[in-house]
């Protein structure tokens, strides 16, 4: 519902703790948000500012292709990860790798000695897991899951990432032929973060959706620590005077689903995006 990004806004911008943080920047913030977003009716892209969908579409792409490396943004224009790569452009064991490559072995029972005896258990063992994929097979094998989790949180990993995952965990939930989607969001940059985050986390249910053959439901976003930063305290003010508009439709342009297999196949130009008439941007620098 148009709106609710806005209503989330001002509640922190109300009712938000002044707190020190990591950064040194200063923020207010609030522990516990709710966000719901009916991806049936409309794409939820914020309105009350301009967003720059490029850097949403090709930062999602980057991550269900795997990457860790800022090169394919880079090469895309897309500047929003710079700020944490290293010289060669490296971000460490962040999302792509978790969701397409986490580096875990499956733990063998006992009840399973006898299948590993004669098979492939072991072959599995050293394989890393491919989440991705797996919560793809698991929606078309068996829809009622509640096991559609995907975790980008991997303690083991977390020393060698140049930021910790923001986007902890997604869990989708099928019913009535729509896709659902719930992510839990350990921090959220109210100002700059999260209209991108919602927008990313919308068109990661589209794509799934559509390969799996299902319609969307909804977008439902919790966080944990959602927090305005002191130095976007007045942009926040001058965007809640405006009224949200209508949001966009999003189509997917593919002669057919069956072509898609892997969401890394998704490109750039199969997403068409109409009615996005935004208000004018309104800048402000991301805290590091
Ligand atoms: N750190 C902080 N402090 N805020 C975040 O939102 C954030 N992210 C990612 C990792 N660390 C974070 C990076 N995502 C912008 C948007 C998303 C980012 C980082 C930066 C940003 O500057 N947006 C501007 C310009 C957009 C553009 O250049 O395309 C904007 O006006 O929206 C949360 O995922």
């Amino acid at each position: 519902e148009s709106g609710e990004y806005e209503r989330a806004l001002a509640f922190v911008l109300a009712n938000g703790i002044e707190s020190e943080d990591r950064t040194n920047i200063g923020t207010i913030s609030q522990f516990g948000l709710r966000m719901s977003f009916d991806l049936a009716k409309a794409f939820p892209l914020v309105t009350t500012k301009k967003l720059h969908l490029k850097s949403i579409i090709h930062e999602l792409i980057w991550m269900l292709n795997g990457y860790t490396n800022v090169g394919y943004l880079q090469a895309n224009d897309v500047t929003i990860w710079d700020e944490w790569a290293s010289e060669s452009g490296e971000l460490g064991p962040v999302y792509g790798k978790q969701w397409r490559r986490w580096a875990g072995k499956p733990e063998i029972h006992a009840h399973e000695d006898e299948a590993r005896e004669n098979s492939k258990l072991f072959t599995v063992e050293a394989s890393p897991i491919d989440q991705i994929a797996n919560v793809i097979k698991e929606i078309r094998e068996f829809p009622n899951s509640r096991r559609l989790v995907v975790s980008a949180w991997n303690p083991a990993d977390i020393p060698a990432m140049a930021l910790a995952p923001c986007h902890v965990m997604f869990q989708f939930y099928v019913r009535n032929g729509e896709l659902s989607c719930q992510l839990y969001q350990r921090s959220g940059d109210m100002f700059l973060g999260i209209p991108f985050n919602i927008a990313s986390y919308a068109l990661l249910t589209h794509i799934i959706a559509f390969i799996t053959g299902l319609k969307v439901g909804k977008f439902i976003h919790i966080i944990g620590d959602a927090h305005i930063y002191s130095n976007h305290i007045e942009q926040v003010k001058e965007q809640l005077t405006r009224a949200p508009k209508a949001y966009p439709q999003l189509s997917i342009n593919r002669i057919t689903r069956d072509v898609v297999t892997d969401p890394a196949q998704m490109r750039f130009e199969d997403f068409k995006f109409e009615g996005y008439d935004p208000h004018p941007a309104i800048k402000g620098e991301v805290a590091v």
